[in-house]
C-alpha cells in the first residue's frame, strides 16, 4: 500500500486487518535486523523521529539520531527497549541520518554496523563495539575504509566467514558510485546517474570482513540478480530489481538474498548456492505496507522462520514514523517463500 493511497485509509480498520502489531509503541522503530544471540532475540532497528526536515525523494526527512536495541526472551514475550545504544554525537565521522543498522557477535564481542552521512554529505558505513548485545556501543573513529552507501547487513556463513551486503538507490547514493568513485556533481534529482531502463540494474555490494570485523578484507563486489532466463535484471524492471534493504539468510544450503524494490514497495528474494551470487530471482516475500519504505530481516527462532518488517500504521501513514512488526514465514517444498499480504482482506 504505497503512500499515495493513504488519504483513503481507515487506520482503525487497517489495524484490525494487520497480520501483526507493532512490537513497541512508545517510540517509532524501523528497518529491523533481528538475530538470536545466546538464546535471546535482539532486534537492531532504526529509531525514527520527526526532526522537522522537509520531505524529499532523497529521504532527508529520515533524520534519525540514535539507535535503541530491542530484546525479547522468546517470540511470545514482551519486547524490551534497552535505551540509547549509540548516538550520532558520539560518532566522530558522522553528521546525521543514522539509517538502517545491523549487528553481529564474534568471540563474545558485539558489533553494530551502521550507515550515516558524513560532514561531506556522503553516506559511509561505520562499526561500533560493545561487550553486550544491547550496547552501549563504542564507535570506531573512522568509517570502514572503502565503504559507501547504506543498509549494511552482515551475514555469518557456516564456515565462520562474515560478509557485509550493502547499498541503496536514490537517497542511499549507490548510483553515484557507478564509476567506482563518488560522483560529486550537484545533482538533487534522486534518479540522476541511475542506468537507463534497458541497461542492467545497479547491483548491491558484498565484501568479506576482516577477522576483527572492523574493515573489508576485499574490494566490494557486485551482487548480481538474474531473471529466470539467466539474464541480469534490468534497471526498468522496477517490480523486481534491487533498491535497498539487503538481507541474507541460509536455508537448506541455499543462500537467500532478500531486498526492497523501493519505489514499487515489495520485499523480494533471490537464491544462490554461493554467498557472492549470482542470485536468481525467486519472488515476493511481502506485498506493500503502509508507508513508502519497506525493510525487513529474516531470522530463525526455535526452528521457525520469522520476517521482521515495518509499516507506518501506528503513525497513521507518516512515512518516516514507522513501527517494527514480526510474522512467521513459510517455505514451499521447492524452497520458494510464500508471499505474505500485510493486511488481510
Ligand atoms: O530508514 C531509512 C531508510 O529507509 C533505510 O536505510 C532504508 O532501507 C529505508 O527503510
Amino acid at each position: 500500500m504505497p503512500e499515495d493511497s493513504i488519504d483513503h485509509v481507515d487506520f482503525n480498520k487497517l489495524n484490525e486487518k494487520a497480520i501483526s502489531q507493532p512490537l513497541v509503541n512508545h517510540i517509532y522503530t524501523a528497518d529491523p535486523s533481528a538475530h538470536v544471540f545466546n538464546g535471546k532475540i535482539y532486534i537492531y532497528p532504526s529509531h525514527d523521529i520527526d526532526a522537522g526536515e522537509a520531505f524529499d525523494d532523497l529521504g532527508s526527512h529520515f533524520a534519525m539520531e540514535d539507535y535503541h536495541v530491542i530484546s525479547m526472551d522468546s517470540m511470545n514475550s514482551e519486547a524490551i527497549d534497552n535505551g540509547v545504544a549509540l548516538h550520532v554525537d558520539d560518532v566522530a565521522w558522522a553528521e546525521k541520518q543514522m539509517w538502517a543498522p545491523d549487528a553481529h557477535e564474534k568471540d563474545g564481542k558485539f558489533y553494530l554496523f551502521f550507515p550515516a552521512k558524513g560532514y561531506d554529505g556522503i553516506f559511509r558505513i561505520g562499526v561500533a563495539i560493545s561487550d553486550s548485545p544491547i550496547g552501549p556501543f563504542t564507535p570506531q573513529p573512522k568509517a570502514i575504509k572503502g565503504s559507501f552507501s547504506i543498509d549494511p547487513a552482515v551475514f555469518k556463513d557456516d564456515d565462520g566467514e562474515y560478509y557485509m551486503y550493502f547499498g541503496g538507490l536514490w537517497g542511499g547514493q549507490l548510483q553515484r558510485w557507478r564509476t567506482g568513485t563518488f560522483n560529486a556533481t550537484q545533482e538533487t534529482s534522486p534518479t540522476a546517474h541511475i542506468p537507463e531502463d534497458h541497461e542492467q540494474a545497479l547491483s548491491p555490494k558484498i565484501a568479506k570482513m576482516t577477522d576483527d570485523l572492523l574493515e573489508f578484507s576485499e574490494e566490494p563486489k557486485d551482487v548480481v540478480i538474474l531473471d529466470e532466463k539467466g539474464n541480469p535484471l534490468l534497471s526498468g524492471d522496477t517490480d523486481r530489481r534491487f533498491f535497498e534493504a539487503a538481507w541474507v539468510h541460509k536455508y537448506n544450503d541455499n543462500y537467500y538474498f532478500s531486498y526492497s524494490t523501493g519505489d514499487t514497495h515489495f520485499i523480494c528474494y533471490a537464491m544462490s548456492k554461493n554467498p557472492y551470487g549470482p542470485f536468481t530471482y525467486g519472488g515476493r516475500i511481502l506485498n506493500p505496507v503502509v508507508g513508502w519504505t519497506s525493510h525487513h530481516s529474516i531470522c530463525e527462532v526455535e526452528g521457525k522462520w520469522y520476517l521482521f518488517y515495518h509499516d507506518s500504521s501506528l503513525s497513521k501513514g507518516i512515512t518516516h514514523l514507522r513501527s517494527v512488526k514480526v510474522t512467521e514465514i513459510t517455505y514451499n517444498k521447492d524452497g520458494s517463500i510464500v508471499t505474505l499480504d500485510p493486511y488481510t482482506e
